[in-house]
């Protein structure tokens, strides 16, 4: 059978009430904006995209051409379709107006338009991550404050690959599906309904080179992954680190795993290295859906109440089974 298209999927969706037409439209306007940022990343050095844009973000870190280019691509493609109150990006330092000659409408975007882009210039799978939220009751013009909600509240979230084929992993709270790229037709094609983590998995991601900075129960967990079969947990276990979020979280839905990057004591001033609002809630929301677990080693992640736009965040995500000992692990430590 032909798989369905995104489209369809979005129409079906808001035939049985569970988006609106608003929301649906501007998760196109997304997807749109991803397939043009897939046919910039496809073009590499032929399309004289890669390298550094010279220019960093408000975390300090360096840009590269597609960080700069992605974020405009997404930009451009929301502000004049008329759904959004406004939006906030991973390189801008503030959410940015819905310029007035447009019409506004009642969602919050937010984005990382290219996740672990330092990959881009070696050809390794980059993706974007986005979210949705309702810009609260009467507010037209959102201020920070106003983005500031629980992952709990997100309408929303998805992230693509740019990968070996492009994918586009989307919730809108009944299940997490997958749609992979026709490059010949221009459309997303559904190509798995209902994603699962396996509960239990033999496979961990985390950046191993950190070890020495992490705190006793980070330590005592990745210890007993390492010591295997003649450790506690009695099998062994593989590592995977791609450097690129979006591509280790999609084998996780793939396969089950888990995805760990937690609080280290290399700069105490940093409670993690990824990003609360455009990282861990959609990611989180996404991971749920699909039946895994998603916490800060202490908290379910989308019980998290930001402070900060850019706010960073431990993230332990995947695998239920995995997820529930690596965060006992930290509770106990914590003495809760
Ligand atoms: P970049 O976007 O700067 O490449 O960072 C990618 C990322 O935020 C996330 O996608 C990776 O999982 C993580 O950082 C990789 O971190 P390490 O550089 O510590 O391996």
């Amino acid at each position: 059978m032909k798989p369905i298209s995104l489209t369809r999927y979005l129409i079906e969706e808001q035939r049985a009430g569970r988006i609106n037409a608003d929301l649906r439209l501007l998760i196109e306007v997304v997807a749109r904006a991803c397939k043009s940022i897939s046919h910039s990343i496809g073009k590499g050095a032929l399309g004289g995209v890669l390298g550094d844009a010279g220019t960093g973000n408000i975390q300090g870190e360096a840009q590269k051409k597609l960080d700069v280019l992605s974020n405009e691509i997404l930009l451009e493609a929301n502000e004049w379709g008329g759904h959004l109150a406004g939006c906030a990006s991973e390189e801008m330092d503030d959410p940015v107006k819905i310029p007035n000659v447009y019409p506004k409408g009642n969602f919050l975007l937010l984005y990382d338009p290219l996740d672990g882009s330092s990959n881009i210039d070696v050809n390794i799978s980059v993706g974007t991550i986005f979210s949705v939220l309702h810009c609260p009751d009467g507010v037209t013009d959102p201020e920070v404050e106003h983005y500031l909600q629980k992952g709990s509240t997100q309408v929303c979230a998805g992230y693509t690959v740019y990968g070996p084929s492009t994918l586009l992993v989307l919730t809108v709270g009944n299940g997490t599906h997958e749609f992979t790229l026709d490059r010949e037709l221009g459309s997303f094609l559904m190509t798995k309904r209902g994603m699962k983590i396996p509960e239990d998995t033999k496979e961990f991601a985390i950046n191993m080179s950190n070890q020495r900075h992490w705190e006793e129960p980070m330590k005592k967990y990745i210890a007993e992954l390492l010591a295997g079969k003649t450790g506690p947990r009695g099998k062994d276990f593989n590592m995977r680190w791609v450097a690129s979020m979006v591509a280790d979280v999609h084998r996780i839905l793939t396969r089950g795993g888990v995805f760990i990057y937690p609080k280290d004591l290399k700069d105490t001033s940093k409670p993690g290295k990824l990003r609360l609002m455009y990282e861990a809630n959609p990611m989180s929301f996404i991971v749920e859906q699909a039946g895994g677990a998603s916490t800060t080693g202490l908290q379910r992640m989308l019980d998290v109440q930001p402070t900060a736009l850019h706010q960073r965040v431990p993230v332990f995500l995947g695998s239920k089974n995995e997820i529930e000992v690596a965060t006992r692990y930290h509770l106990e430590a914590a003495g809760k």
